[in-house]
Order: C-alpha cells, then structure tokens, then sequence
C-alpha cells in the first residue's frame, strides 16, 4: 500500500531525528528537528482528541506562517481530521460564511472576537471520549484530508474536499517530477490556506524529507538574504515576488538556488528573461487549480520553455485543443478533488467523469507545451490571489451610492492584475465605500481604482458584459 502523506511524514521525520526540517523566521526564529515535530505533532493531536476532535471531524484552521500553527494544522492531519484553512487577515463576514457552510468541530485560531469564539467550545460535550493513546496517520486514501474555500464564481465560497489520496497523488508527481529530496532546503513566503503554499510548499517537502524554511510574511530583502543564511536550495513563487525582488535589485540572491518554480498566476516572458538575466535561474512554472492541485509543469531536465506551463505530470491526462486551436483545458487526474462540499450541483457543473473543468482557455505551442491563454471563468488574478468580481459586486452594491457596479481586472505591472470597480452613481461617497469594505472583505479583494461611469454594458437579459467595460 503507498503511504499517506502523515505517513510519510512520520517516516522522514523518524529517519532525521537531529536535523532541523521546519523553520519559521518571524519575529523570532523557531526550529523544528524531525524528533520535535514527531513528539510536538503527537502531542497537539492528543491535546485536540482531548477536546473531542476525532477523525475525520472537520477543523477549522487559521493558517498564521507562525511554528505553533504550523504544527497544529500537521498534527490535525495526522489525526486523521479535515483541516480547513481561513486566513489570518479575512473578515469577520469571510470566516463566518465558511464556518457556516462547514460546520466545524472546533476552530482553531487566534483569540479574535465575534465568529470563532462561538465554536471553540462546540466540541465540549464530548470531552472525556478519547482514546488513549491516539492513533496517528491512520487515514485511508478515500478519507478527505482538507477542504479548501475559493469563493467561486456566485460569490459563496464553495469548499473544495481534497482526499488522501490527491495528496499522496500530487507528492508522488512533485518529487518524482522536481526531484525533491532530503538534501533539498525550501525557502516559502507564501501564505498557507491556498494549495501552493500549503500543500505544493509545506507538506509535500517535510514528505521527501526535505527541510522548510517559512518566512512568515514576504519581505524582498529579507527573502533575498535568507537564500545564504539558510542555506536555501528551492523555492516557490508568484511572479509578483519575482517583480518585488526585482524592483528591489535582489534576482540575483535566487543564483545558489537548484530549482525556482513559479505559478499561481502567469509569470510574464520579461520577467522569465530578467531573472535569467540577473541569476542564471531559467524558472520552471507550472500550472494547478485548487480543485486539481498541480497538473502541468515545464521539466526539471530538459527545454523550460518561458511562456508557457509545460506538459502534463506522469499519471494526468489533458484534453487539449488541436495545434493552432484555443480551447477550455480539461484535466483528469488522481489528484482532481471529490467535489465542492455539500454543493453536488456546483461539483456537476464543473466535473464529470473524473474530468475537471479548468475555466482556462489554452493552446500548445510547437513543442507540445500548454500556453495558458485566456480564462471562460470570471475570475481576477491579483498577485496570484483569486477575486472573484460577483462577491465584491455583492458587497458594493447599494453602499455608499452605489447604483449599480462592475468589479473587472486591468494589466498591472505590480500584481498582474489589479482589482478595479466601474462605478454609476451620482452620490457615489468613495471614502465610504473603502471605509466600510474593509471590514466585510480580505484586503486583495478591496477594488484599488474605482472609476465613475454613466452606465454599464449589459445584455438584452441584463447581464453584465464586464468584457466590453472600457474608461470610454
Ligand atoms: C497583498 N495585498 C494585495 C495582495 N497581497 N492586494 C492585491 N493583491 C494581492 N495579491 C494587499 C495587502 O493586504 C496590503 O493591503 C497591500 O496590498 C500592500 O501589501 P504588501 O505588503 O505590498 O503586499 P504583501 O502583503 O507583501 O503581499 C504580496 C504577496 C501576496 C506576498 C505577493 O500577494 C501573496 O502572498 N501572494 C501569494 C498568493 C498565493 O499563494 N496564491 C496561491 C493560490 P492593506 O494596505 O490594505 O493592508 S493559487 C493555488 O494555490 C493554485 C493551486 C496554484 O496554481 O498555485
Ligand atoms: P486557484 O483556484 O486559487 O487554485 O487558482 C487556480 C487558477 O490559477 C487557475 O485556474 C489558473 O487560472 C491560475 N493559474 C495557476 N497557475 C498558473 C500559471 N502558471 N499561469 C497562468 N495561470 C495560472
């Protein structure tokens, strides 16, 4: 039987009980040697069942960079519960549609008033069943190990239920395909209640047995300067890191690197060429949804062709159009998810057959490589962060003399695209609009520009044509 990702946690660890494989630079520095993250690991998970989390109970986890919750989300899976990440810095409104939607045993988070702390002691009445000792890495390949939130194109989250299996699906191409190993030292700065930092980033690297380096919150010149001082070998990124360390003269840092992958949004051929240019790295990007994890990827040995994503990992069928066509990429793969949770009419929508539909559209270029080249889904990429632009309408609509708003995405330099709402209104009150917006939306939603306009495009139904909004 392949072992689960807890399991092979549990055996990397075990063979590197004095080596330091987790380290989290903040404020202050903590470090993690393989004995510490099994004894810590264990004594989170008999600390949770103690409070009447058990398998396959569902866990909501604050995804904070810090070593404390780093070990909590590892110790929930171990546990064989399903950790549901939010972020840090979401609203209260944000938190609570997910807490709603998944009802959780227990929410693990910072003390903040108002949401969590209604569920924090949901679990009581059942204190006092546990097992004693509690099973670790007991979990099967079909049991749901994480359900990841995207907000989705109605503007409700939806929660994509990612099994066991798509973990140890999505390890097997990760390290079989980037040859991550116990030598290799990954430094991350991205966040972890998306799959790229998370799962991509954390997990799969403590499985190779490799070590992680978590810079809790990305800075370019302290980035760049933990590459020599943690003797850093990989690392993964959004292109807007890559600019940030660029603007900030600091490409060159990433040259003692052996791997640099980029992804999430789509890394520009300047500043494939840049990076080169200052650093030697030829950067490999790949390409992966939430649903599907990653899919596609341009080759450790061989052409990193810039531009494009590469070819399909070992064991992922692609559905691609014709040479010279365009057309909606479809994927099937052990690592697509098993559906949006509670949600089977989204989940039809977009799933068949174990085929998932991406929402992008793409072509292949002369070699055989994808070329992401468009999206059919309404979606914004804000420095490799999804906006969906109906939730943020949602929320504009009626507030502060909105009568009517359009959320689209325009070409920037700095985030790949920025987050841009058409206004109509007369009584239009921006200063309002920022003021009460914040505390209903994540900061990468909140609109940068808002533009005044007579009126917005719609269809003879009504619909909003957000692809022919122009400042005309
Ligand atoms: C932060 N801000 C943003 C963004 N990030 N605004 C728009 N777009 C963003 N992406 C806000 C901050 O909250 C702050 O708001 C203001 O911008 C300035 O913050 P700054 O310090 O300049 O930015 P930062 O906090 O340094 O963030 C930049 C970042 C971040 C580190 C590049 O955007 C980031 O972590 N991106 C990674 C996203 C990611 O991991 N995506 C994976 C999902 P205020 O001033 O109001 O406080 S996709 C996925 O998982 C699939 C599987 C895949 O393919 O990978
Ligand atoms: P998410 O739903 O947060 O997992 O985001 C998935 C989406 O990110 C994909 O459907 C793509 O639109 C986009 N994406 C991920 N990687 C890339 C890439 N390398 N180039 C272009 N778009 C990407």
């Amino acid at each position: 039987m392949p072992l689960t990702l807890p399991q092979r946690w549990a055996h990397a660890w075990g063979q590197a009980l004095d080596r330091v494989l987790l380290v989290t630079r903040g404020d202050v520095t903590v470090r993690f040697q393989g004995d510490e993250l099994l004894e810590t690991t264990e004594a989170i998970a008999g600390e949770l069942a103690s409070q009447g989390v058990g398998p396959r109970d569902r866990v909501v986890w604050e995804a904070s960079t810090s070593g404390d919750a780093i070990v909590t989300a590892l110790a929930i899976i171990r546990l064989g519960a399903v950790l549901v990440p939010v972020a840090t810095f979401q609203s209260d409104l944000e938190r609570q549609r997910v807490i709603d939607d998944v009802t959780p045993v227990i929410v693990v988070a910072e003390k903040r008033t108002g949401v969590a702390e209604q569920y924090r002691h949901r679990a009581q009445g059942r204190v006092g069943i546990v097992e004693s000792p509690v099973h670790l890495d007991q979990a099967q390949g079909d049991h749901l190990a994480m359900i990841m939130y995207t907000s989705g194109t109605t503007g409700l989250p939806k929660g994509a239920m990612i099994s066991h299996e798509n973990l140890r699906a999505q390890a097997d191409m990760i390290i079989g395909s980037w040859e991550v190993s116990p030598e290799d030292r990954l430094l991350s700065a991205l966040p972890l209640f998306h799959v790229h930092g998370l799962v991509v980033g954390l997990m799969i690297s403590l499985a190779a047995g490799a070590g992680v380096v978590v810079m809790e919150r990305f800075e370019a010149d302290g980035f760049a300067d933990l590459m020599t001082e943690e003797a850093i070998t990989t690392s993964y990124v959004v292109p807007t890191m890559l600019q940030r360390l660029g603007e900030r003269g600091r490409l060159s840092a990433l040259s003692p690197l052996r791997l640099v992958v980029s992804g999430s949004a789509a890394l520009s051929t300047a500043m494939f060429e840049d990076v080169e240019r200052a650093s030697r790295q030829r950067i490999l990007e790949r390409y992966g949804m939430t649903e599907t994890l990653l899919t596609v990827s341009n080759p450790l040995h061989g052409q990193r062709r810039s531009g494009t994503v590469g070819r399909a990992f070992p064991g992922v069928e692609l559905e691609l159009p014709e040479k010279g066509g365009e057309a909606e990429l479809r994927v099937k793969s052990p690592t697509v998810f098993a559906g949006y949770w509670k949600r089977p009419e989204a989940t039809a929508e977009v799933l068949s057959d174990g085929w998932m539909r991406s929402g992008d559209i793409v072509r292949v270029d002369e070699a055989g490589y994808v070329v992401v080249c468009g999206r059919s889904k309404e979606l914004i990429i804000s420095g490799g962060f999804n906006v969906y632009p109906t939730e943020i309408e949602d929320l504009l609509r009626g507030r502060g003399g909105i009568e009517d708003v359009a959320v689209v995405g325009i070409a920037s330099e700095r985030w790949g695209e920025e987050v841009v709402a058409y206004v109509v209104g007369e009584d239009f009150a921006e200063d309002v609009v920022r003021r009460e917006l914040e505390a209903l939306a994540s900061p990468y939603k909140r609109p940068q520009q808002y533009r005044r306009v007579a009126q917005l495009p719609r269809n003879a139904l009504g619909k909003l044509q957000r692809h022919l909004i122009t400042d005309a």
